[in-house]
């Protein structure tokens, strides 16, 4: 079957996972970009011209129709399927997969969107969870005594509110949490394992307990002099009404104080790590490596091997290249803090995520938390005082690192 067109999105994204899901459900054939780099691509010229917004998701059909806006993508995708009853079979069903629907596309609603509210930003975080199990208990509700949410097969509203219900539980949905809506996780599980939507939805994750809000001890010492606090929640308001962003988020840079700039002062200057190792050459006498070692200091930093928890999972090397990027772009809160080489390995459908982080302290977990998925990848300390632990550090650095076989194909660095 011909491609209908190009869906300009991330494997991450909940609203492109939708689209897909509709696509692959209906048996209409779509395109995803060979190369689109999220943060730049979308930004340029021959984007914006196309798609004014400048946002993914955004489809561009090859009869020449484009659209932006996920929800509205995944209709029209689901229009191309008139056979598929993923519309309803009457406009009865029609109105009730809108009803299950709308109220939802609200993301932040649905799913505890981390870059809006970050536990970093104490109250409004409790407000959002709050509206969060709002949502999720409705939908519950409607869920215990069904098996779809509307009539008897699958439709649109099936695969959209599936997909948040994931979203939620890759970004904060803790077992006690998921345990409250037992019948909205057995629907999500059940849909996204459909053999028609293999390779689309990824790995959920099971989060034992999401990460509370401390407020640290300098915050209570400044709260006089800080705005009231009814005004500090009634801020962000404006935004969580409005704001549909669905990325996998940025978490907004925290106001208060970080733990890791409490350990004590190290000599490693990571900015000026950052700068040789964009300077020189990796390996060889004066390069990057070389300077490495001179500088290190493994009291006040540490090194480690990060791969990617689930390589069946992977299909495109150039998605799974994004996917870093992503992930990256998610670990923005801990810039200070992180240095990364990470790459894709083997080839489409064989492939792996490995590399190499050097961040503050001895532990990996507090500066790469800020990072939903983070719990999708695993950590472990490298000695480079070991041979093979050095090699596996410096390959990863120089892209040219090799596991089974598989060879470094593309990759990206955290700096
Ligand atoms: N309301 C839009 C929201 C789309 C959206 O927020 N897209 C993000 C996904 S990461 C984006 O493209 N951000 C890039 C940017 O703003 O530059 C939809 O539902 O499609």
């Amino acid at each position: 079957m011909p491609s209908a067109g190009t869906l300009w999105t991330i494997p991450t994204q909940a609203s492109g996972k939708a689209i897909r899901a509709v696509a692959a459900f209906g048996g209409v054939a779509i395109d995803l970009p060979q190369v689109y780099v999220h943060y730049q691509d979308n930004k340029k010229p021959e984007f914006t011209s196309k798609f004014g917004h400048g946002k993914t998701p955004a489809w561009e059909g090859n009869d020449g129709f484009l659209l932006f806006e996920g929800a509205t993508i995944t209709r029209y995708i689901a229009t191309l399927a008139p056979n598929s009853g993923l519309l309803g079979k009457t406009k009865e069903e029609a109105a009730l997969i809108d009803q299950m629907d709308a109220p939802h596309r609200k993301r932040a609603r649905l799913s505890h969107d981390a870059h809006q509210a970050p536990p970093q930003r104490g109250p409004i975080h409790t407000i959002f969870l709050e509206r969060q199990a709002r949502a999720l208990n409705t939908l519950e509700k409607h869920i215990s005594t069904r098996t779809f949410f509307v009539g008897e097969r699958i439709t649109v509203a099936d695969i959209y509110i599936a997909t948040l219900v994931q979203r939620a539980c890759i970004s904060n949905l803790e077992t006690a949490a998921r345990k409250t809506v037992p019948n909205l996780i057995r629907h999500m599980d059940t849909l996204i394992n459909q053999p028609a939507f293999a390779g689309i939805f990824g790995p959920t994750p099971v989060f034992d307990k999401a990460p509370d809000y401390v407020a640290p001890k300098k915050e209570k010492e400044q709260k006089p002099k800080a705005a009231p606090a009814p005004k500090a929640e009634k801020k962000p308001k404006p935004k969580v009404e409005e704001d549909d962003e669905d990325d996998n988020g940025i978490p907004e840079e925290s106001k208060v104080k970080n733990p890791l700039d409490d350990l004590p002062k190290s000599t490693f200057n990571l900015e000026d790590w950052k700068r040789a190792y964009s300077n020189k050459e990796t390996r060889g006498a004066g390069g990057a490596l070389e300077w490495f070692y001179e500088h290190f200091d493994k009291e006040g930093f540490s090194i480690w091997r990060v791969d990617f928890k689930y390589p069946e999972e992977l299909t495109q090397t150039f998605m799974s290249n994004n996917q870093i990027g992503g992930f990256f772009n998610r670990l923005e809160a801990s810039r200070k803090y992180l240095f990364g080489s990470m790459g894709v390995l083997g080839a489409a459908n064989a492939s792996l995520i490995s590399g190499a982080l050097i961040l503050r302290g001895q532990e990996a977990e507090p500066v790469v938390n800020v990072a939903p998925d983070w719990e999708s990848y695993s950590f472990s300390k490298l000695d480079v005082s070991k041979d093979a632990e050095k090699a596996f550090f410096e390959a990863a650095l120089a892209w040219d690192l090799e596991i089974d076989g598989k060879k470094w194909v593309d990759g990206k660095n955290f700096k």
